[in-house]
């Protein structure tokens, strides 16, 4: 079930990884955070701006992200595809920008951890993206990867700041 979320068929122009983050506060709280399609700077990393272009963050709605300045791209636009309060699943799409994440599409679900008991949240956040002509499909996973790894650990920080204070 919650595999499933995550399968990916990859064209063959196409690459993907999904990625794991386990953390210190309930789920509850790390869904109020990761639900906010309008808000993505509460704990992404790189981001300038955040202004809707379509939309207040229901399925269908628009944002376009600016970010800081130092990286190769400039601005981003994207889609939301999907949003589920129950399942505690998120995914968008990435229709526009200067960027070379053609096609990008992530999907980011929420997990209440069995081992660690009540409190704990396993984050899954997968993506598939093209490969740009003249690039590796290494080093399009690679840059991709390190963008999600940072914005996973730093929502993992913000959250457990936030389980501490309340
Ligand atoms: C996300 C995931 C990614 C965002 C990438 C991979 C991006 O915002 C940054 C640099 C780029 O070159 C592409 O969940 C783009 O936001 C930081 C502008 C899309």
């Amino acid at each position: 079930m919650m595999v499933s979320y995550h399968t990916q068929n990859l064209s063959p122009n196409q690459c993907g990884s999904s990625l794991v983050q386990t953390i210190d506060a309930p789920l509850p709280l790390v869904w109020s955070l990761v639900r906010r399609f309008d808000k993505p700077q509460a704990y992404k990393r790189f981001i300038k701006t955040c202004s809707m272009s379509n939309g207040n963050g229901g399925i269908g709605s628009v944002r376009e992200i600016h970010v800081v300045s130092g990286l190769p791209a400039g601005r981003s636009t994207e889609r939301l595809e999907a949003l589920d309060d129950d399942s505690h699943v998120i995914s968008f799409r990435i229709v526009g920008g200067d960027h070379r994440l053609e096609n990008y599409r992530s999907t980011t679900t929420l997990h209440e951890n069995a081992e660690g008991g009540r409190g704990k949240t396993v984050v899954i956040e997968s993506y598939v993206v093209d490969v740009p002509v003249g690039s590796s499909e290494e080093d399009t996973r690679l840059f991709a990867d390190t963008i999600i790894g940072c914005n996973l650990r730093s929502l993992a920080r913000v959250s457990e700041k936030m389980a501490c204070a309340s």
